[in-house]
């Protein structure tokens, strides 16, 4: 079963009047995540590792690779009828590509997260969130929605094998790129977290500015035996803890007082996937697709994993 037809199964029975037009848009994301993973399989190979010398949005140096993302998406998506609008973490401003209204759903997304781990051979990814549009909205107003409304969501993990995981609110589903035929083959029906794992990651550097109660939390883990992780790729961090369970960390610092990690492209869609999977998100004040959110590079502290691992952190 390939990811194409999966779609067109799910579209029949989640969408019956969606006629194609969700697919279609399925279709530009996976087309885009084929063309991205070529050149990252390229990269030690062609001049493409490295900076450009410009930054981005969130002041960070953008790397060749996360413009060359960023614009396939763009391109792949913005000639499809149904896209309204077109968020990225790369551009400051929404893309507006619907200018006669008609566009129904608007996409957002971080097309290379992960970056700075290209250079050295370790796991990047691309995660995306599909919205409707709200009948009538326009601008940033339209895209400002909690997460609890996506439609769908999504990543690829580019890992030893490229793995797209979806969920359009019935299940999770993961794909593995089969190289020879250049397609994403079923290789993980219904995905479930499991309820309770032996992992924890974060950056445990930072681990000084975290707020009391997350340094309690954290000891508690260790007196509990557990083990730690952490790739600094949220992708390939995430995919772990949804195959393996345990938590994923990101709390406020002293450098990120809010969280470093963007709610709308970043927290929202995983916090799906793992609800969808049956796990937990949280902001470490309630639950994560809940946040109504202000600006659409809004960032958030984040916490995702097993049931049983961010329960113990809302107990304490
Ligand atoms: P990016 O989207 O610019 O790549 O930044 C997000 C990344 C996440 O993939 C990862 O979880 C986090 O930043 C790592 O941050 P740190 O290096 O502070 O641990
Ligand atoms: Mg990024």
């Amino acid at each position: 079963m390939t990811v194409q037809q999966h779609i067109l199964q799910q579209q029949e029975d989640l969408f019956p009047e969606a006629r194609g037009r969700f697919s279609s848009l399925l279709s530009g994301i996976t087309l885009a995540t084929k063309m991205i993973q070529a050149k990252i399989r390229r990269a030690g190979l062609a001049d493409i590792i490295g900076s450009v010398g410009a930054t981005n949005v969130q002041g960070e140096t953008q790397q060749k690779l996360d413009v060359y993302a960023n614009q396939a998406l763009l391109d792949c998506l913005g000639t499809r009828e149904s896209v309204a609008m077109l968020v990225s973490e790369e551009n400051a401003e929404a893309v507006v590509i619907d200018r006669s209204g008609e566009g129904k759903y608007i996409i957002v997304f971080d097309p290379l997260d992960g970056s700075s781990n290209i250079d050295v051979n370790v796991s990047v990814g691309t995660i995306f969130s599909i919205l409707r549009r709200p009948d009538g909205a326009q601008g940033d107003a339209a895209v400002l929605q909690p997460g609890w409304k996506q439609v769908a969501a999504g990543y690829v993990v580019y890992g030893s094998s490229s793995i797209f995981v979806y969920t359009a609110g019935q299940g999770v589903f993961g794909f593995t790129l089969e190289p020879e035929i250049g397609a994403y083959v079923l290789s993980y029906p219904n995905m479930r977290m499991p309820d309770q794992g032996t992992y924890y990651s974060v950056n445990e550097a930072n681990a000084d500015s975290f707020p009391e109660s997350y340094q309690r939390y954290l000891g508690e883990l260790r007196r509990r035996r557990y083990s730690s992780r952490y790739i600094g790729s949220l992708v390939a961090d995430f995919h772990r803890t949804l195959l393996k369970g345990g938590v994923f960390l990101y709390p406020p610092t002293a450098t990120n007082p809010s969280g470093k990690l963007r709610l709308l492209y970043e927290a929202n869609p995983l916090a799906f996937l793992a609800e969808q999977a049956g796990g937990l998100a949280t902001n470490g004040r309630g639950r994560i697709l809940d946040v109504a959110p202000a600006s659409i590079h809004q960032r958030t502290s984040l916490v995702l994993g097993s049931r049983s691992e961010v329960e113990l952190l809302a107990s304490m």
